[in-house]
């Protein structure tokens, strides 16, 4: 016990007793703050984990015309259950006014058809953070969600203040779609006004932070006005065969996998899916989904690369902007005895479809009834950024997916492949145990200073089954 304030203590510090407590004390301290020491290393190193991920997170805004033809509604269901994927910094509805007749949603502006769609994410949310934390909390959602009609500021001002906000990474901007009935586009009002107010140099600096993976409804800035924006991937374009891009969306996964939208989507899926609308002009249209499709981190995509393929497909330069970082969705894949653009979606789909039906079982089961994507890893690597590998032509190379892991416990089939049109080598590469947990293959005599991209695809056997992959690219050197 404690000496009283004042209270004369009877311990002397030299007896041999006093000194053995005194040791004791010293002991632990030194413990205690060696533990101390642990926690704070800890914290730091969870902090370091968490920024370093929060910046390799994209980060995203969404310009919606939710309100008119209710496919937007269709994008938002599936957008929302992958806002776990990027930082969403803002969605922003520009139609003032549902069109009667097309749009049946009860809510009749665009931002409360939003809204409705955030607040039935919001009765999901304590279920889809089970399976993975990063979902946002549907406060912070509602709060980044504005109008962005002709006559209020909120769009303008979100875009101003993402843009503007001291962060090294760039935001991209996904317009889906401003026509009939919209507000003039709340990026194209913000570009004018930067340009305005900020002088030539501004205007670069700001333009500079932005990437669009978008229909275009920022005339003149994309066309005409210096510089260019630095990357734009139209996920609309061009026609093809009578059909532009985004008509292909509903007839490549409408059904892909044994994908069901009532048994999927609509029913026992709980509140979000539930308010999938199906009274579109293609079954499951989905027009504007590609937009984000195109921004998913699977593992064998980068947005900075239009042209090594992703759930949107491929995309090669918009041949209407010469010289410019403008693609479109133009090429063709090699896939199952076929040369088509299709392919470059197809090959996918029913990956993606599902991805999809997964999380929206997420909506109403236990993270233990429900099924999660495999880690697929190359030679050890976790992560999902593309893989670079230095390797002479003729080489023997060997790429080992061994420690690739399922979180249920799932079984997996493995499988490699030449993603020939993403690599600069012009054939294909044979690949032997091509559905073994190694690969070993030859390079070839003549590929040097050419890129050859080997993709590993996992799937596991759980329901439904769900695909994990990895990109390498081997650069051959003489
Ligand atoms: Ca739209
Ligand atoms: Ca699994």
């Amino acid at each position: 016990m404690l000496p009283e304030r004042g209270q004369e203590s009877n311990f002397n510090m030299h007896s041999p007793e006093a000194e053995l407590w005194f040791a004791i004390g010293t002991a632990l301290l030194t413990i205690m703050r060696h533990l101390l020491i642990r926690l704070v290393l800890a914290a730091t190193c969870c902090l370091l984990i968490q920024s370093m991920g929060a910046e390799e997170r994209l980060r995203l805004i969404v310009e919606t015309d939710a309100g008119g033809d209710p496919d937007d509604e269709q994008s938002l269901v599936r957008f929302l259950l992958y806002a776990n994927e990027w930082d969403v910094e803002g969605i922003i509805a520009n139609r003032p006014k549902a069109r009667p007749g097309e749009n049946q949603n009860s809510e009749r502006t665009g931002l409360g058809i939003t809204r409705r769609l955030i607040l039935a994410y919001g009765q999901c949310y304590s279920n889809l953070v089970q399976h993975d934390s990063r979902y946002p909390a549907p406060d912070l959602l509602l709060g980044r969600t504005v109008a962005g009609y002709d006559d209020v500021e909120d769009g303008v001002n979100l875009i101003l203040s993402s843009v503007d906000r001291d962060d090294p990474r760039p935001v991209w901007f996904l317009n889906w779609g401003t026509i009939q009935g919209c507000a003039v586009s709340s990026l194209k009002r913000v570009l004018d006004r930067v340009r305005r107010e900020r002088g030539e140099a501004g205007y670069a600096a700001f333009k500079k932070r932005l990437r669009l993976s978008s229909d275009n409804e920022f005339e003149p800035h994309t066309s005409s006005v210096q510089p260019p924006f630095e990357l734009w991937i139209d996920t609309f374009r061009p026609p093809l065969e009578g059909k532009r891009w985004y008509h292909r969306f509903s007839a490549l996964t409408a059904t892909a996998g044994g994908f069901d939208l009532r048994r999927d989507v609509l029913s026992g899926h709980g509140p979000l899916g539930a308010l999938y609308p199906t009274n579109t002009t293609h079954w499951q249209k989905e027009g504007d989904s590609m937009t984000f499709l195109y921004l998913v981190p699977t593992g064998m995509n980068d947005p900075m690369q239009p042209g090594w393929g992703s759930w949107a497909g491929r995309y090669g330069t918009n041949e209407t902007f010469p010289g410019l970082h403008y693609f479109w969705a133009n090429q063709k894949d090699q896939w199952r005895g076929s040369n088509h653009r299709d392919n470059t979606l197809a090959r996918w789909a029913a990956d993606l479809q599902n991805d999809f039906r997964a999380r929206l079982n997420w909506c109403v089961r236990s993270r233990s009834n429900a099924n999660h994507s495999p880690v697929a890893t190359i030679n050890g690597k976790q992560g999902k950024e593309i893989l670079w590998l230095s390797r002479a032509a003729g080489s023997m190379l060997r790429l080992s997916a061994e420690s690739s892991h399922d979180s249920d416990g799932n079984k997996m089939s493995y499988e490699w492949f030449n993603y020939q049109e993403a690599g600069t080598y012009g054939s294909a590469v044979a690949l032997t145990d091509s559905t073994s947990k190694t690969l070993l293959f030859k390079i070839p005599e003549d590929a040097s200073g050419k890129t050859i991209h080997i993709v590993l695809r996992l799937v596991d056997d759980g329901t439904p089954p769900l695909a994990a992959y990895r990109r390498m690219v081997v650069e051959v050197s003489k």
